[in-house]
């Protein structure tokens, strides 16, 4: 069991929250950290904040990913507000430090703890509910990368090495398929033949990097719609959340990992694979969104491989749950033994329906062009 909640109180204690706290509650469904809804009071009001215990398998380095964190909001923050924007509390990831100052919080538990803000009347979906939402979150997410097309990357501490290289990923496939260090290989052989029939998709964004055709950007590296935020009342974007990657990478990834997560009616894990396919007016609505802000910066060998990154980034996702699965699932939180095996499946899908479709979200790209 999680005994977490019993002693967030005190680590809530030590971060410059003016109030006292009055409950945690698991919020959210990321895969990586551990994060509550913490209410507080201040003058018998009632407020909110997000905290987070920071997963330090996946991130050793709270330090640098802080800090990766901190220069990267407030270099947002200065740019909206030049830009005369309103609101920045609500536009702009904040994080609240320590009473002594820090990014963040080593416990008594020996984790790693961080807090921000709390925004207000604004809300994520795991599954979108209609086209409109798939413009809004795409839209956010390009705007996010184009404020940051001058950010001076040297800055930036890499926080994940190769983090989006399927190449080195099927590497470590083959690896743990020869090693098998769970037994859990004879139920997924298919899969793992699938994987590595697809393996022409890894080494050609591979010559296309080496090419130079596809320029290093600053980009967010995890653009899943659930972390960016709509507006409960007018459904506009409101802010990108989870900066964690936030690196110099190729955009393509982040293209590809919109067009995977916002363009399909059904979660990352269905199990009815009839269902998986991609709504071509969500593709329509993720890629006018995108293009709309980031348009203008991409390279023509970009722009000519938007679909291809969308069936790129399925691969290496199907690869890395699968991964996960032979491993014993050490990565990515699951809800059963068989949870990482079932996302495998249905990226698998992801990759043949794009196959499929592939006619048609190319002509889509080609309005938008
Ligand atoms: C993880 O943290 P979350 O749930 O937004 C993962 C992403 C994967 C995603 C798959 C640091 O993202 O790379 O695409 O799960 N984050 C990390 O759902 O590995
Ligand atoms: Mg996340």
């Amino acid at each position: 069991m999680n005994q977490e909640p019993e002693y967030i109180e005190n680590i809530f204690s030590q971060f410059q929250v003016p109030g006292e706290f009055t409950q945690a509650v698991a919020h959210g469904s990321g895969h990586i950290h551990n994060t509550y809804l913490v209410t507080w009071k201040e003058k018998k009001k009632q407020k909110k904040i997000i905290m987070q215990r920071i997963n330090s398998y996946i991130f050793p380095c709270p330090n640098s990913l802080m800090t990766n964190i901190s220069l990267v909001t407030d270099f947002l923050r200065k740019k909206l507000r030049l830009r005369g924007v309103n609101n920045l509390e609500r536009r702009v990831l904040s994080i609240i430090p320590t009473h002594s100052g820090q990014l963040f919080l080593r416990g008594e538990d020996d984790g790693y703890w961080r807090c921000y803000r709390y925004i207000e009347n604004a809300s994520t979906y795991d599954v979108l509910e209609t086209s409109e939402q798939a413009y809004e979150i795409a839209r956010a997410f390009g705007q996010f990368q184009a404020l940051l097309q001058d950010f001076p990357s040297e800055k930036l501490a890499t926080i994940i090495k190769n983090f989006h290289d399927p190449l080195a990923r099927l590497d470590k496939l083959r690896q743990v398929v020869e090693e098998d260090p769970c037994h859990r290989l004879s139920p997924c052989k298919k899969e793992v033949e699938i994987l590595l029939s697809y393996a022409h998709l890894a080494q050609k964004i591979e010559s296309l990097i080496q090419g130079g055709s596809i320029p290093l950007r600053i980009v967010h590296n995890d653009t899943k719609i659930n972390n960016a935020m709509l507006d409960n009342q007018s459904g506009k974007g409101v802010c990108v959340v989870d900066l964690d990657l936030v690196m110099p990478g190729y955009t393509l990834y982040d293209f590809g990992d919109l067009v995977r997560t916002g363009t399909g009616e059904f979660s990352e894990s269905e199990q009815d694979l009839s269902n998986i396919k991609i709504n071509e007016d969500r593709f329509t609505a993720v890629t006018r969104g995108y293009l709309e802000e980031m348009g203008e910066y991409l390279s023509t060998p970009e722009l000519e491989n938007l679909v291809f990154a969308s069936q790129l980034i399925c691969y290496e996702l199907a690869i890395r749950f699968l991964t996960d699965y032979l491993e014993g699932d050490p990565y990515f939180k699951t809800k059963g033994p068989e949870h990482n095996l079932e996302r495998t499946r249905t990226q698998i899908q992801m990759i043949q329906t794009i196959e499929r479709q592939q006619e048609a979200l190319e002509k889509i790209v080609q309005t938008y062009v």
